[in-house]
């Protein structure tokens, strides 16, 4: 990389996945999604960095330019990633961090190790930055970041932001390192939440257990403040809404829907295979509604996308097992030949035909037991300038917040679920576009580039 940079993105992750080329060779591509679009231009405009584990690990990197960007790959041992990233991150924080849906596991190496990555990305940050740059540091696998950071480099201007929530005091106090990693959040200039909630319990959980006053949303630490404020990512609403114009995936949604037997309704759940996004709840809800028989065969199909996660924590493996269990159950009592009521993929998709699932959907089912804020929700709205499509939203997802019109639903009541989707399918069009274009004033207006602005504003002011 040559010389320091005045703009720094600190993630766990780098922005690109490889690929092998049509040649053999392998190549860098710009990881999908709208954190790295809402960040390209700001990069290319300060000539940023990234820093960021390539993904593989025992590999170590020498830093590149991939689209206008300088990335910083930082390393991981086999162990680190086990203990760093599996153990601490998704096995600890979490399901701790999502009102404990699976039991956290408290484990003293993960912990250490865990800190040991942290020093390793905040030394790397401190030695990229040049005098007085800004530095933004994403998530949860790096809250130890910030203070590491500014113990280094007084100089910087250091903002955190946390995609996840951030859990009420009670449970927050569970942590036998409780105070180091908050400790380590106020090592920012700026904490950044999804939700205002977010942002109450850090401040709640800063007096309580610092004993630190505040003010509003500033809190006092030594000679420092530290603002806790929500900033609700967004997704890049104009490039979904200019591709599925697009005719090859209007065609493809077409496709979609005949492939699937033109049935009255398609359903469609796409998320991560996580036990937090809720996936067993909403299966159980369409499957109750089959057996009963509300819906009459042939009438309905749930189309469910699940996109392999974290598959070496054990949590997950058993999630996949009970879904994959739950699915063959329903299709076994309610197939008849060539037709299954729940289509489940357990597969990764690329944005066309992603879209065109979106678009092809008459009924969007997002029914996590708790989400940061769920990006899934917001691309079926950016994706329905025809205004057709009902949108079933849990009320434990961030979105809930800003997505009121959605078909608001607890997916802990199966009854509730099963009610909320008879509704979003027998709603009148009327109705429907009604709540779709008020959900898409508030998606056009509130993107990832105004998240992204926002926050850098606000750092920086
Ligand atoms: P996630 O838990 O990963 O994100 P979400 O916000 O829904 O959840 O984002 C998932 C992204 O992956 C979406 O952009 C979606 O399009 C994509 N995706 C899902 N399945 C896919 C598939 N099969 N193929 C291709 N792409 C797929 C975390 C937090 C969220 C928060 C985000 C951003 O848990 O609450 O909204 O970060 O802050």
């Amino acid at each position: 990389m040559a010389g320091r940079s005045s703009f720094l993105i600190v993630a766990n992750r780098l922005p690109v996945d490889r690929t092998i080329e049509s040649d053999g060779t392998a190549a860098w591509r710009r990881s999908p999604g709208g954190l790295v679009t809402a960040i390209a231009p700001v990069m290319q405009r300060r000539q940023g960095a990234w820093l960021g584990w390539p993904g593989a690990p025992d590999e170590k990197l020498e830093p590149f330019e991939q689209d206008g960007m300088s990335l910083i790959p930082i390393p991981l041992s086999a162990e680190e990633v086990e203990l760093y990233y599996e153990g601490f991150s998704n096995a600890t924080l979490w399901p701790l961090y999502h009102d404990v849906v699976a039991p956290p596991v408290f484990e003293r190496r993960m912990w250490e190790t865990y800190r040991r990555v942290n020093e390793r990305f905040a030394e790397a940050a401190a030695e990229a930055a040049e005098e007085g740059a800004v530095v933004w540091v994403q998530d949860y696998q790096l809250q130890l970041v910030p203070a590491m950071l500014r113990r280094r480099r007084p100089d910087l201007r250091i903002g955190f932001f946390l995609h996840i929530p951030f859990p009420p005091v009670e449970l927050y106090w569970r942590l036998p390192w409780r105070t180091e990693l908050l400790e380590g959040l106020l090592g920012a200039d700026l904490v950044g939440f999804q939700l205002p909630g977010g942002a109450s319990n850090f401040i709640r959980l800063c007096r309580r257990l610092l004993g630190l006053s505040y003010k509003g949303n500033e809190v006092y630490y030594g000679d420092r403040v530290v603002t806790a404020q929500a900033f609700p990512i967004s997704v890049d609403f104009s490039e979904l809404d200019v591709l599925v114009r697009e005719p090859h995936i209007v065609q493809r949604a077409k496709e979609i829907r005949a492939e699937l037997g033109d049935p009255e309704h398609v359903l469609l759940g796409v998320d991560r295979l996580d036990y937090t996004k809720g996936i067993g709840q909403r299966l159980e809800a369409f499957g109750e509604l089959l057996t009963e028989a509300t819906l009459g065969p042939g009438e309905a199909v749930f189309v469910q996308i699940a996109t392999p996660s974290r598959e070496r924590v054990d949590e997950y493996r058993r999630l996949r097992d009970d879904i994959e269990l739950q699915v063959g159950r329903i299709n076994g009592e309610h197939s008849a030949l060539g037709a299954q009521p729940i289509q489940y993929f357990h597969q990764s998709h690329s944005r066309d035909e992603l879209a065109a699932l979106y678009l092809a959907a008459d009924v969007m089912v997002v029914t996590p037991l708790r989400d940061g804020m769920n990006l899934v929700a917001k691309e079926y709205v950016s994706c329905h300038h025809d205004l057709r499509g009902a949108l079933v939203l849990s009320e434990f997802a961030g979105a809930a917040d800003e997505l009121r019109q959605a078909y608001l639903v607890n997916p802990y009541d199966v009854e509730g679920l099963k009610r909320t989707m008879m509704t979003a399918m027998r709603a009148t069009p009327h109705e429907v576009a009604r709540r779709m274009r008020a959900l898409r004033r508030r998606v056009s207006t509130y993107d990832v580039d105004r998240w992204a602005s926002e926050f850098l504003t606000a750092l920086e002011s």
